[in-house]
């Protein structure tokens, strides 16, 4: 066992053995993050999710040189749909549903060109790829065990969106027994309220969920 390495973060400093970590990004995708896509057809503004892409770039790469084990995950549905459940189909009677043809290809359908990851944090041969049909990573995939076999008992969580997807994978994690620091700035809502409360939430009453901090303390503990 390493010593652990130490991160200042909310509410008291994160303490993680590089070891038995993992950094997660959380559903990098074209249709979330690029102009043209999903996410902007619905009215949102991606910029918002596209500021956290330098700085995440610059974790990935820090996290890859460390040698420390690097998971992404994509939401999306089987072609045939059958993984997609219809109260999540038909909620919100949205103008463009799941499985429609949106600018990107069919609207999170796993294969399809706005499902897939954004070049910039594009996954590197032999990093894992949880394909993932809700929110929480941890629903209906392999994480858990993947994590188990590897021997990981912390999270560095990154990606989109703060209140949805990262949420609820850091809530379920949580449950599992995994410690999560979220990096604050590597991650992201369409929503400036959300992106504040989500934050605050996770590190609430004592770190009710786990930890936030600003990636810079995380990459200098990597150092
Ligand atoms: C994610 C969503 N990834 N907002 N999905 O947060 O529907």
């Amino acid at each position: 066992m390493s010593d652990p390495l130490l991160v200042e973060a909310d509410p008291y400093p994160f303490a993680f053995d590089p070891d038995h970590t993992a950094l997660l990004l959380i559903d990098m995708q074209r249709d979330f993050v690029e102009p043209g896509g999903f996410g902007e057809t619905l009215g949102n503004d991606v910029s918002l999710l596209r500021q956290v892409i330098p700085p995440l770039r610059d974790v990935l790469d820090a996290t890859r040189r460390a040698g420390l084990t690097v998971i992404h995950t994509r939401e999306g549905h089987l072609p045939d749909l059958s993984d997609c459940p219809p109260a999540k189909l038909n909620r919100g009677a949205p103008s463009l549903r799941i499985g429609d043809p949106g600018p990107k290809g069919r609207i999170l359908v796993r294969g399809e060109y706005g499902h897939d990851i954004i070049d910039e944090l594009a996954p590197a041969e032999g990093e894992l790829v949880i394909d993932k049909p809700g929110k929480g990573a941890f629903y209906a995939t392999g994480l858990d065990q993947a994590l188990r076999d590897g021997d990981v008992r912390s999270l560095v969580v990154t990606g989109v969106t703060t209140e949805v997807c990262v949420h609820t994978t850091v809530r379920e994690a949580n449950d599992r027994g995994y410690e999560c620091l979220v990096l604050s700035d590597c991650v992201g809502s369409y929503f400036a309220g959300f992106q504040r409360y989500g934050l605050e939430m996770i590190a609430a009453q004592g770190g009710i969920f786990g930890w936030v901090a600003p990636s810079g303390g995380y990459l200098k503990a990597l150092e």
